[in-house]
């Protein structure tokens, strides 16, 4: 798949990403996988105790692995769970784990046949990276995983907060306007 062709498959939406009826939603989740606040609280909240219960069952998750659970009461069918970097200032393989959280993601929804996948802007809210650098890496990383891997995925940046909206607009945007 070319990159025009993988950037047409790529939607950018404000909401909330427990509402979204994909196959696959991604969960910013912390290494102990057994939740937390922000979109990982609001996941569990709406997935229901028995999404607990499986996540203790994994034994945990680094920074920048991922892990696929069911979906339970959400209208998802399965939650891919990973923990991204937590930003401190930078200089600490914050943008290589950042990647991995997406490359390693989108490896296991190609896995598991996922044909549409939505990902909130993870570690730009308690973990601190910068906004801007964060929807680069994550755009970036799931464009070359489609393309290299030739994986025919929809893909959802989900926003739930006007500031990444925008940056996630203007990103594609700009990638649209230097592909003509
Ligand atoms: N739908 C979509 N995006 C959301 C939602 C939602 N329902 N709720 C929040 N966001 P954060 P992190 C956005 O803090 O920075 C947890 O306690 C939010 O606006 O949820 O990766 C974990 O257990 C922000 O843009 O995740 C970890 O300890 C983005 O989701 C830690 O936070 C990520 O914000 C992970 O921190």
């Amino acid at each position: 798949m070319n990159k025009k062709d993988a950037l047409s498959r790529i939607i950018v939406k404000k909401g909330d990403i427990t509402k979204e009826k994909v196959d696959a939603i991604v969960n910013a989740a912390n290494p102990t996988l057994l939740g937390g606040g922000g979109v990982d609280g609001a996941i569990h909240r709406a997935a229901g105790p028995e999404l607990l219960e499986e996540c203790r069952t994994l034994g945990g998750c680094n920074h920048g692995e991922a892990r696929i659970t069911k979906g339970y009461r959400l209208p998802a069918k399965f939650v891919i769970h990973t923990p991204g970097p937590i930003y401190r200032g930078g200089k600490n393989n914050e943008a290589q784990i950042l990647q991995n959280s997406y490359k390693n993601s989108m490896k296991l929804a190609k896995e598991h046949n996922i044909k549409t996948i939505a990902f909130p802007s993870i570690s730009t809210g308690v973990y601190g990276y910068p906004k801007e650098e964060a929807c680069k890496i994550a755009v970036d990383t799931v464009l070359d995983f489609m393309e290299s891997q030739n994986y025919d995925v929809t893909v959802i940046f989900i926003q739930f907060d006007d500031e990444n909206y925008k940056i996630y607009c203007d990103y594609i945007e700009r990638l649209k306007d230097e592909l003509h």
